[in-house]
């Protein structure tokens, strides 16, 4: 019984390594002159209005998205693992005084990225927004599996800030 568990203790962790490379399975950067469909997005404090999206495998979107909420908000275009590991990086710009609870100083993120890549926030899965502003991700959802959109501002995942992707 216990050579099974190990067993299945490293397959996950061989599956986590094989996960966390570049080609995890939820898409790329989308090409405007590709884009099949534009959704618009509200971010709130702390949810996603809508909450579920349709997509078809393969097809790119442009998500217009605007944060009216009162604090900072992310929309990340992820799987949960990836989620998960991107959740320090955010606490090191809440730590950096980069991300405040309801603006981003982003004079203090050029610089702190020019030391450090991960201070800069520049994914191309994500968009990360001050109350008030507007941005705009387009995606494209070609090899996507297991995909969820969460924002990774500490606290919001675990407050549930996460929107279902179905693919079909
Ligand atoms: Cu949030």
């Amino acid at each position: 019984m216990k050579k099974i568990y190990l067993i299945l203790v490293i397959s996950i962790l061989f599956n986590t390594t094989l996960f966390a490379d570049k080609n995890m399975k939820i898409g790329s950067k989308g090409k405007l002159s590709d884009v099949t469909r534009t959704i618009e997005v509200k971010m709130y404090d702390n949810y996603y209005e809508p909450n579920v999206f349709k997509i078809k495998k393969g097809e790119t979107v442009k998500f217009k998205v605007k944060n009216l909420g009162e604090l900072v908000h992310e929309f990340n275009i992820a799987n949960p693992m990836m989620h998960i590991k991107h959740q320090p990086e955010m606490e090191l710009m809440v730590e950096n005084e980069i991300l405040l609870g309801d603006r981003i100083d982003k004079d203090k993120m050029q610089k702190m990225a020019a030391m450090d890549k991960s201070m800069g926030h520049s994914h191309s899965n994500s968009v990360l927004l001050a109350p008030k502003e507007e941005g705009t991700l387009i995606w494209k959802f070609e090899n996507a599996v297991n995909i969820e959109i969460a924002c990774n501002v500490p606290g919001h995942y675990q407050a549930g800030m996460i929107a279902a992707v179905n693919l079909d």
